[in-house]
């Protein structure tokens, strides 16, 4: 990816997922954009932003962040939202077990309040270590937990499985999570 898609992704991120106002752009209940408003808007912003320039962002983005309408004529975050949208996703049975890549130094915090969405809209679980590794180091030293999602949605606990495969719930409390032994 070259750097003016890595600038593209990440001004795309904030708008979309945090400060639309920053650039006056509006956006559904649902989190979308017009393609058309974000073009026009960006203008207003650090990175002037074309249709080609958005398409080129959602088809190479390492973690397709974002999603395009079948028309083509809206775009919104696939998740990590930090402003009121409802993602309008459905409540899917998770698989049996899920991760999550946190960092060492939130390790007590976690074993007395479990996982807590904090500014996101949901907790973010990884269907395989690999990728909750790379979550957690973005944070510091990684730690994997490991969350017994089957046992939480036998006690009636929803997970919605993002539009780029990230898994989300609510909130994992202590007794779901296997911390590792050291
Ligand atoms: C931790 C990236 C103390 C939690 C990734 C995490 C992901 C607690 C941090 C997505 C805690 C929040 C989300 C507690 C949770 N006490 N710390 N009780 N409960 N934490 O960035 O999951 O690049 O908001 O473990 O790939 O790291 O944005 O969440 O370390 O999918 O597309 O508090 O962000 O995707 O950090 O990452 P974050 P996350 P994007």
């Amino acid at each position: 990816m070259n750097d003016k898609i890595v600038r593209s992704s990440k001004f795309m991120s904030l708008v979309l997922r945090h400060r639309p106002d920053k650039i006056g752009l509006i956006l559904d209940a649902n989190g979308w954009a017009k393609v058309s408003d974000l073009v026009a808007c960006s203008k207003n912003g650090s990175v002037h932003l074309t249709t080609e320039l958005i398409h080129d962002v959602v088809a190479l983005n390492d973690k397709q962040r974002f999603v395009l309408s079948p028309d083509g004529k809206l775009i919104r975050a696939a998740q990590g939202h930090s402003i009121s949208i409802d993602l309008d996703l459905i409540a899917q049975e998770p698989p049996q077990i899920l991760y999550h890549g946190t960092a060492s130094r939130f390790i007590s915090s976690i074993r007395e309040q479990g996982l807590i969405k904090g500014n996101r809209h949901h907790v973010h679980l990884s269907l395989d270590s690999d990728t909750a590794l790379n979550v957690g180091i973005r944070h510091g030293k990684p730690v994997i937990l490991t969350i017994l999602t089957q046992e939480m949605s036998h006690d009636g606990i929803q997970f919605f499985c993002s539009d780029n495969g990230v898994w989300l719930t609510d909130w994992v409390e202590p007794k779901y999570i296997q911390f590792p032994e050291n």
